[in-house]
């Protein structure tokens, strides 16, 4: 009897910011590994999701949406993004359905330049008419890529489909991880996105672009309890009070939001206290980024 060959792989997915990235990784993983939110730069640091099958496994490598950075931050997120296309054995390019513009097709077509097998997944499908996708589909048509498969991460649609593909295109070799790993973000940077990921949702304008989440301690107080502390940063003192909110609303709304996905992920009960620090200009202050995890 011959054994069956087992498939492993890197793969890296790229593309602007808010095409749906990290909702499609999460798909593939099954489980929420990165934090989603509609307003971009979402993803600070590349990370990995790692999905595994009964004679494959796929190590994906979600990174920061690309685009031109006006902060050191900014430029963090970019090298991260970059050092994320290195050695991987396939890439998978992510755009917007609704509208792939002139900065997708640059990226689509920097992409191509790669050695590795590329896909291209045509996401959000489930908001645009066959109609408007068709000819967009078109031009794409010559784009030197080894499948263009159009996705929904919202709704599932093609992401099986997807998965099998990327599986077929990854090389014989190793498991990687073991089959219950399915990140490599620890415990503490987990929870601190998922803070990071309720301040978003919860607020407007400019202000989710200048949070930052410092984890203070997270500490199991017994088998069934955690405590957590942490700070949220933000740029002014007016971002201040509106992440505060009337009479700490807002501010109890992003915790309780947090504490139930956190609960979630460690299996106990979590006490978490958080407070807002005005930092100004944290975004471009190297100490500051350090504290928050963003550095080399
Ligand atoms: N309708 C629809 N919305 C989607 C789909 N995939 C993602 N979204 C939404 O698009 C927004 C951005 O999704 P993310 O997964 O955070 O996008 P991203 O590419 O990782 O963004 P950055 O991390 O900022 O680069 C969120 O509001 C998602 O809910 C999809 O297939 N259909
Ligand atoms: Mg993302």
């Amino acid at each position: 009897m011959s054994e069956k060959k087992f498939r492993s792989g890197f793969v890296a997915i790229l593309g602007r910011p808010n095409v749906g990235k990290s909702s499609l990784m999460n798909r593939f993983v099954g489980e929420k590994v990165a934090i989603i939110s509609n307003h971009p730069q979402t993803t600070r640091n590349k990370l990995l999701g790692v999905a595994t099958g009964e004679d494959w496994q796929i190590v994906f490598v979600d990174t920061p949406g690309l685009h031109k950075p006006r902060t050191k931050l900014g430029e963090y997120m970019m090298k991260s993004a970059e050092e994320a296309r290195e050695g991987v054995d396939a890439v998978l390019c992510v755009v917007d359905g609704q509208h792939i513009g002139a900065g997708d097709m640059a990226i689509i077509k920097d992409l191509a330049a790669m050695k590795c097998p590329k896909f291209l997944a045509v996401n959000k499908t489930d908001v645009v008419s066959q109609e408007k996708l068709m000819p967009q589909l078109a031009q794409l048509n010559d784009c030197g890529y080894d499948q263009i498969v159009s996705t929904s991460a919202r709704t599932g649609e093609n992401v099986d489909l997807l998965l099998k593909l990327l599986v077929d295109a990854m090389p014989e070799g190793p498991k990687y991880f073991p089959d219950d790993m399915i990140t490599d973000q620890p415990e503490r940077v987990m929870c601190a996105e998922i803070i990071r990921e309720k301040a978003l949702r919860n607020l407007r304008d400019e202000v989710p672009h200048g949070i930052g989440v410092e984890m203070l301690q997270i500490q199991k107080v017994s088998d069934t309890l955690t405590e957590i502390h942490a700070n949220i940063y933000c740029e002014r003192a007016s971002h201040k009070s509106i992440i505060i909110g009337k009479q700490g609303a807002m501010l109890g709304k992003i915790g309780s939001e947090a504490r139930g996905d956190i609960e979630r992920l460690l299996g106990t009960k979590v006490m978490l206290k958080l407070w807002v620090k005005v930092r100004e200009d944290w975004r471009n202050r190297a100490g500051d980024l350090r504290t928050l995890g963003y550095e080399d």
